[in-house]
């Protein structure tokens, strides 16, 4: 899906002209991927649009930085009022947003902190990350030849650019097969999440998700389920899952900012089937709260004007 252009990128500070949003080619983030960034989106509403948990996601993208040890030059809440005057000054009632700190220009060695720190903005219309007849119908995934890195290689608790190209071997694998989306297993054999989204599976009336130390990231979709699926009262545990346990759930759903909620119909083939209910209800809870109309939920939006 082509990005479509918009008006305005926020760069360090200043809000210029989309097209002039330009990097040198000897930025260091570029060649070495120490870089960090956010997926965030903010959702139409009655009163204007409103970004999805803005300060959580903020809020990982500096405890990303703290990871690889970049010292960003803004505060959370310069972030955060940053990203709603992007995606106000864009006029969009909905869009997607992609923060992103990056090393500039000036070093070439391999030790980042001499780097200078940049960070931008960008907002853009994106529907359903896995196709619309995904969103309705499920996509159909396949367990990856590639591993998800072990926490002691590259720490799957950041959001680091270069961690991505684990997800793009991965992605491009499935695709090439035919399938959607993949799903990755830790260096121990067990589930860790798909190429860009979190999974949950429905057993027996409980949901079960990966722990974080399966090798996961602290999705924010992830925790919006969990405690969404609490409040209707269903059972959630995190769990090691084996492949074999995907193949045999009563449901499959991935999620994510860019994939929201995903039902998985199908895994190496095996048939999970069309969304089930626990899909569906989450579903359905979760674009109803964050459109504003859940007001146990009100908390999770934060409005841009
Ligand atoms: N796991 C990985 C590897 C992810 O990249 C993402 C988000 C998630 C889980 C879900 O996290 P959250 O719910 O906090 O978004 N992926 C990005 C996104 O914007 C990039 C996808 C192209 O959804």
């Amino acid at each position: 899906m082509p990005i479509t252009p918009t008006e305005k990128i926020w760069m360090n500070g200043e809000l210029i002209p989309w097209e002039d949003a330009k990097v040198h080619v000897l930025t260091h983030t570029l060649h070495y991927g120490t870089g960090v960034f956010e997926g965030v989106r903010a959702y139409e509403t009655a009163r204007g649009p409103a970004v999805f948990r803005l300060t959580d996601h903020i809020e990982r993208l500096f405890a990303s930085a703290k990871i690889f040890m970049i010292d960003i030059p803004f505060t959370v809440q310069e972030i955060v009022e940053a990203t709603k005057e992007t995606v106000k000054v864009n006029g969009l009632p909905s869009c997607y947003i992609r923060p992103i700190v990056y090393l500039g220009y000036g070093e070439m060695g391999l030790n980042p902190m001499p780097c200078v720190v940049n960070v931008s903005i960008a907002v853009w219309p994106w529907g359903a990350y896995l196709g619309d007849e995904g969103m309705q119908h499920g996509v159909r995934m396949k367990i990856s030849s590639w591993r998800r890195h072990d926490p002691n290689i590259i720490p799957p608790a950041a959001k680091g650019t270069g961690q991505y190209i684990n997800s793009q071997l991965a992605k491009v694998e499935a695709i090439k097969a035919g399938y959607d989306e993949a799903i990755m297993l830790n260096p121990q054999g067990f589930v860790a999440e798909a190429s860009g989204e979190n999974i949950f599976i429905a057993r027996d009336g409980d949901l079960i998700t990966p722990p974080l130390s399966a090798g996961a990231l602290v999705g924010i979709t992830r925790d919006s389920v969990i405690r969404i699926a609490r409040d209707l009262g269903v059972n959630v545990h995190e769990a090691d899952l084996m492949r074999t346990d995907l193949y045999t759930a009563d449901e499959v759903f991935v999620c994510g900012t860019a994939a929201e909620i995903t039902p998985v119909r199908e895994i190496d083939d095996r048939v999970v089937g069309e969304p089930g209910p626990l899909t569906k209800k989450i579903q359905e809870v979760f674009h109803a709260a964050v459109r504003g109309e859940v007001e146990r939920y009100a908390d999770w939006l934060e409005y841009v004007s």
